[in-house]
């Protein structure tokens, strides 16, 4: 019979690729508040101030310096490899698993090179920086986009497949993120319920670190690979 794991990734995985995490001591947040950039009342209050928080990081994410790390490769090496599923779930919203060569991900909290348009809703890939008069590619409003993320508040996204994905899965494991944001912060409840394996490799235990049967601490540029070597092993 084929196995299925559901992996679900955070900012901790991107950390060594140079982007930075939320919560760490250096982290995103560390000068900004985040109800004043991740929450749709922010956005409403000062767009100015959200659209130029999500422009600096597409620079960033864009300037070629940032690339996938040993541990996006390692993951995207499972999926080509393994002899059974493999769905990647990510918090993240860059690119860099589609980089590493990943083809099955779910981007649950939205993709920082896509906007949305809040006027006909269309989705559109934007590399370059939006402002309050950028034109919707598809309707031609102006002055309506808004980054494609997934705010506090707000419903995340694919959550009728990733749930599936979760009740059927024979190994379910967590890398590099925190377990302070709700829904993903569940999922490891979720799987282990419904039978499977559960491992958490994290730089330290997560806020939710006790719901998994296994952990594996350091970085993911080195837990990760070895992870899935041994995955590939047995
Ligand atoms: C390394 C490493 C290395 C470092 N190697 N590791 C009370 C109770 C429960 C829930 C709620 C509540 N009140 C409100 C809620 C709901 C709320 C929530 O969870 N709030 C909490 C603050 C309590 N959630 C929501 O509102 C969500 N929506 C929702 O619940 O809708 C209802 C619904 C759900 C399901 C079905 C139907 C209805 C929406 C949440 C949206 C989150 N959005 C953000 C911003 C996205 C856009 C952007 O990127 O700007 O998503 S917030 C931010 O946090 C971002 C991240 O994806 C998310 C998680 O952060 P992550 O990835 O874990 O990063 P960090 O920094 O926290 O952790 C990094 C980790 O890596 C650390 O542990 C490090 O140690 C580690 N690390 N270097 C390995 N080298």
């Amino acid at each position: 019979m084929s196995r299925s794991i559901v992996i679900l990734t955070g900012a901790g995985i991107s950390a060594e690729s140079g982007i930075a995490t939320f919560r760490d001591s250096d982290g995103l947040w560390e000068n900004h508040r985040p109800e004043d950039v991740a929450t749709p009342e922010a956005f409403e209050a000062d767009p100015d101030l959200v659209h130029r928080f999500y422009n600096a990081r597409r620079r960033q994410l864009l300037d070629g310096v940032v690339a996938p790390n040993a541990g996006h490769i390692a993951l995207a090496r499972l999926e080509n490899e393994f002899d059974g599923e493999v769905l990647l779930v990510t918090q993240n919203i860059d690119d860099l698993h589609e980089r590493a060569g990943s083809t099955r991900v779910l981007h649950m909290h939205g993709e920082l090179l896509s906007s949305r348009c809040s006027v006909c809703e269309a989705v559109s890939e934007l590399r370059g920086d939006v402002d309050g008069t950028t034109r919707c590619p598809v309707c031609g409003a102006e002055g309506g986009m808004r980054p494609h993320v997934v705010w506090f508040g707000e419903i995340p996204l694919y959550m009728q497949e990733i749930f599936t994905a979760l009740e059927r899965c024979d190994v379910f494991a967590a890398i590099g993120t925190s377990g302070n944001v709700y829904p993903a912060a569940g999922f490891v409840a979720v799987a282990r319920e419904a039978g499977a394996h559960t491992v958490e490799l994290n730089l330290e235990p997560s806020w939710v670190n006790t719901d998994f049967e296994e952990t594996r601490l350091g970085p993911a540029g080195t837990s990760v690979p070895q992870w899935v070597d041994e995955l590939l092993k047995s």
